[in-house]
């Protein structure tokens, strides 16, 4: 019998990117409930050829079903584990409502996939800037031990939701016709115009939400409880693909060569590094595709001992991000 499977939050951003996930990896699906706020019920949403009328998230609405994706912010995940752990659903959640959980498990598969080992029908999908770094990160570690990281963000609008990409769409129109536009979504002006990530600030560590959740979830998925992570996240008016300045320190000297080599040899990752053409990784080149992209791989020349080195790592928001790595997590639960 063929999985039925249910979308929460079928009507955001994430959750159009989990019907083209599904769609675009085959994903076994027996039947499809696609469900979201009663604002969206009655709409009607692709997949595969058929059009599937989306329905207001209710009491019922996980009886049935297998394998539900989450998608509709942590408040909706704390509440509707439960009922759909009750109905015998196994939940991959991209939210962060349990990414902290010990008894949850956090999984990148190209990263820990071991992790997913006696999860308790509960799997947390890590933040999308955690998710695309430690794909580029993991390898390199698995070959010669990090002991410290220091990133800086260019985060797109997709990590605020389909609003903030239509704002960003629309504020950028409204600049190119010389009109005044308020932000209603994003806090600040976001046409030809960045600025630090939107998450509340933490007065106590002078960090915002996002740059913690990125420190915490990079480490637990790394496996590495007390890595020192430097951070920095700014948002930047791209559509949907994080792009991502890393520095790391290895226990010893790295030759950029190796870390190319290791990077080429890494599952999820495409190395594109050409000093001649001045052709490293792009969000426009990252927007849907799978991979993650990779390069500017050389010595760190802020690191006189050699051993740090600095790469670029580029990755699409929506999938590598978000609902491609559920659907990959997906996968390994059914396979078992
Ligand atoms: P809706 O479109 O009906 O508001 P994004 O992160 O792109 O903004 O998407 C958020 C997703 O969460 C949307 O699918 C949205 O549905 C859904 N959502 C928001 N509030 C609720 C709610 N109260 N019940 C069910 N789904 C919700
Ligand atoms: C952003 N990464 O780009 C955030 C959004 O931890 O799931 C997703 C926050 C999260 O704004």
């Amino acid at each position: 019998r063929l999985p039925q499977i249910a979308i929460l939050g079928a009507t955001g951003a994430v959750g159009h990117a989990l019907l083209e996930s599904l769609e675009s990896r085959g994903f076994p699906v027996g039947g499809l409930r696609l469900l979201a706020s009663p604002r969206s019920a009655g709409q009607r949403l692709p997949f595969r050829g058929q059009e599937i009328t989306v329905e207001a998230l209710g009491e019922d609405s996980f009886k049935g079903i297998d394998l539900a994706f989450f998608s509709a912010g942590a408040t909706l995940s704390r509440q509707s584990a439960p009922l759909a752990r009750a109905a015998g659903a196994v939940v991959v959640d991209n939210s962060s409502a349990f990414r902290m959980d010990p008894a949850v498990p956090l999984v990148v598969p190209e990263v820990n996939a071991a992790a997913l080992a006696g999860h308790a029908g509960l799997i947390a999908n890590p933040n999308c800037v955690a998710a695309i770094a430690t794909v580029a990160l993991a390898p390199l570690h698995r070959a010669l031990p990090i002991r410290r990281l220091s990133m800086a963000t260019y985060q797109a609008a997709s990590g605020a939701g389909a609003a903030a990409m239509a704002e960003l769409e629309q504020a950028t129109a409204a600049a190119l016709r010389g009109e005044a536009f308020t932000p209603r979504v994003l806090p600040h002006p976001y046409a030809f115009n960045l600025f630090s990530h939107n998450a509340t600030m933490d007065p106590e560590t002078g960090h915002n939400g996002e740059e913690l959740k990125v420190v915490a979830e990079t480490r637990r998925i790394m496996g590495l409880p007390e890595l020192p992570i430097g951070i920095t996240c700014i948002r930047v008016p791209v559509l949907r693909a994080h792009a991502m300045a890393i520095t790391l320190e290895f226990d010893e000297p790295m030759a950029p060569e190796r870390a190319r080599a290791l990077l080429e040899a890494a599952p999820g990752l495409r190395v594109v590094d050409d000093a001649a053409a001045n052709h490293y990784p792009m969000p426009v080149e990252a927007s849907g595709r799978e991979e993650v992209l990779v390069g500017r791989i050389r010595r760190d020349l802020g690191d006189p001992s050699g051993r740090s080195l600095a790469i670029f790592v580029v990755g699409d928001q929506l999938l590598k991000g978000a609902a491609l790595n559920a659907v990959q997590i997906a996968e390994l639960v059914l396979r078992g």
